[in-house]
């Protein structure tokens, strides 16, 4: 089992202006290298800043058995859906993130990246191809991250 975060069932909402997002889905590599994304920080905010962004859920680890995860972060709200991998000589490969408020408003949307690798573009974490991966400098850096700009503030209402 890869790490499930469930916490609450109901969230008042008190802001109708916002959409909710349920979840955050993170597609690993599976052709190599699937122990690179461990651990990873999830940040969610409205910050362009995505590290100083809150946390969803601290350390999280995917089983590498396993081609994704799924983590859900109730309560937290968004602009910039961000993953993070904390450390020196990190190596940062998504094959898709979705973000899902019922569909997933991650396709289509800007992304970005710490540095690119060749053939490894931002963009192909939300090119809902499972083996078309973005790809953070292959010699490793501090503190890789890649984010994706929805455009608008998302929340967390509940679990889906
Ligand atoms: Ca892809």
């Amino acid at each position: 089992m890869g790490i499930f975060i469930r916490t609450y069932n109901v969230y008042i909402k008190t802001n109708r202006s916002v959409s909710n997002i349920y979840s955050v889905v993170i597609f690993n590599r599976q052709d190599c290298c699937s122990e690179r994304l461990n651990p990873f920080n999830i940040h969610i905010g409205d910050s362009d800043q995505v590290s100083t962004n809150p946390q969803c859920g601290g350390d999280l680890q995917i089983d590498v058995s396993h081609p994704s995860i799924s983590v859900s972060c109730p309560g937290m709200r968004g602009r910039y859906v961000g993953v993070r991998l904390p450390g020196s000589s990190r190596i940062l490969a998504l094959c898709e993130v979705q973000v899902f408020p019922g569909v997933n408003v991650a396709l289509g949307k800007p992304t970005f990246q710490t540095s690119t690798a060749v053939l490894g573009e931002a963009s192909r974490a939300i090119d809902t191809l499972a083996d078309s991966c973005s790809h953070t400098n292959v010699h490793g850096e501090a503190n890789p991250a890649w984010w994706v700009d929805l455009g608008q503030s998302y929340v967390i209402d509940r679990t889906s």
